[in-house]
């Protein structure tokens, strides 16, 4: 096989990338790894900052977005017992996000790109890329149990964090920035209608906690739990007990969840990553195959829609003009807004956590920090402006 742009995974950024790619006449094949219901399952983002929504729009995926998507203009911060609203498009100047889950938007895309756009083989196994560094690379995957081919212009590994893209960037050329954190979270999803219109974060004595939805009669909820714990100690009422005393506050007393049947629960693990550059010669690295956050800032979706978003960009002006100048300053346009994300996400998980190895000074810093995003607009309008999104590079 051969085509212009191979596009290793199919995932939001895969999928993204070859649907903005499509509509510029750029060809493109996409080759992921698991099957099509793994692909659309997999429970992830909840949360698109404006630029993605409109992205995806662009893209033509914006119609059931459109129609089902939930559009929150702020989120409500609870610590010291006190519950604060912070107002996204009073202090952004109009900006909001949309809730809409990351499994419709993988769904919506794949159902594009298989109507009108290039080749999506699912059940193909990347196992690498050779001759990154010539004019010419090779993809080398496992399809239908034979070994194949895919004779490239340009590679883009979109392949997350797990993948085997990163590995064309050699070691010697290769910076990686790493952080890992003593806590995770269990994700459940819940048949029970979201009792509040907006996100709850949560900073605790007993850890912190996150309400989310997917619809008007789906939760979605996390709680820190100690890293390496087994969702099976969490019985559906513990789960229930537990949220309700971690956002338990005296500014709305005895208020509680709706409860219902719990459908998943999941153990999620959190970093901070970042491999630098995002590019060897003709192969480019976007998403997570690049970078991850923490999803306390609930970015990670978001990074890889612009990272995409760029490159798309970039391969464009290289077809219709020969020039690689886009090309040539990806990896350092995509890394300046990676690094903010990379801050942000780090600031949300640092500063609304509580671990049993903390100090009581530590978790007074941290009261004292959301005091101030509470009581002052310019700390207010910091954490809004990251949380919805900071404009994308030209
Ligand atoms: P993805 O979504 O991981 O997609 C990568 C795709 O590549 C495929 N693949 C391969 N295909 C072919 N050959 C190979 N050798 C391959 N190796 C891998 C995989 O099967 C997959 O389909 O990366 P992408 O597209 O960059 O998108 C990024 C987002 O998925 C990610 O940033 C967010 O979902 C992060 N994240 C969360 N972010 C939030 O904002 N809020 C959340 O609640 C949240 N929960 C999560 C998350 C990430 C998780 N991961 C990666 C473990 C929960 C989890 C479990
Ligand atoms: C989610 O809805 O899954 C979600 C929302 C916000 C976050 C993380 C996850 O910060």
């Amino acid at each position: 096989m051969r085509t212009t742009v191979g596009i290793i995974g199919g995932g939001p950024a895969g999928l993204l990338l070859a649907r903005l790619l499509h509509n510029a006449g750029v060809e493109s094949v996409v080759l992921e790894r698991r099957d099509r219901a793994y692909v659309e399952r997999r429970q992830r983002a909840g949360i698109l900052e404006q630029a993605t929504v409109d992205a995806l729009r662009e893209a033509g995926a914006g119609e059931r977005l459109d129609r089902e998507g939930m559009p929150h203009d702020g989120i409500e911060l609870r610590f010291g017992r006190r519950a604060h609203r912070i107002d996204f498009p009073a202090l952004t100047g109009g900006r909001s996000v949309m809730v809409y889950a990351q499994t419709e938007v993988v769904k919506d895309l794949t159902a594009l790109q298989l109507a009108e756009g290039g080749p999506l083989l699912f059940e193909a196994e990347v196992t690498g890329i050779d001759g990154a560094d010539t004019g010419s690379p090779v993809v080398r995957f496992r399809h239908e149990g034979r070994e194949r081919t895919l004779t490239c212009d340009y590679v883009v590994g979109c392949d997350g964090f797990h993948g085997v893209a990163r590995d064309a960037v050699p070691e010697s050329v290769r910076t990686v920035y790493e952080r890992t954190y003593p806590y995770s979270w269990l994700g459940i999803l819940a048949d029970a209608p979201p009792v509040y219109d907006e996100l709850i974060y949560a900073h605790s004595e007993r850890g912190f906690a996150l309400a989310s939805m997917r619809s008007p009669s789906v939760s979605r909820l996390y709680l820190q739990v100690p890293n390496g714990t087994d969702p099976g100690d969490w019985s559906d009422a513990r789960v229930w007990d537990e949220l309700d005393a971690r956002f338990a506050t005296d500014d709305a007393p005895g208020w509680k969840l709706a409860r219902g049947r719990i459908t998943s629960k999941a153990v999620l693990p959190m970093r901070s990553h970042v491999t630098e550059p995002m590019r060897h010669g003709r192969v480019f690295l976007a998403g997570d195959a690049a970078h991850i956050v923490p999803p306390t800032g609930a970015k990670g979706l978001n990074l890889a829609a612009a990272d995409v978003i760029v490159l798309a960009r970039a391969l464009t002006a290289w077809q219709e003009t020969g020039s690689t100048g886009l090309l040539d300053s990806y990896s350092d346009t995509c890394l300046r807004r990676v690094w903010r994300a990379e801050h942000f996400s780090y600031f949300m998980t640092t500063t609304l956590h509580t671990d049993q190895a903390q100090s009581a000074f530590e978790t007074r810093l941290q009261l004292a920090q959301l005091e101030r995003v509470a009581t002052s607009p310019h700390a207010a309008a910091e954490l809004a402006e990251n949380y919805t999104g900071l404009p994308l590079p030209r």
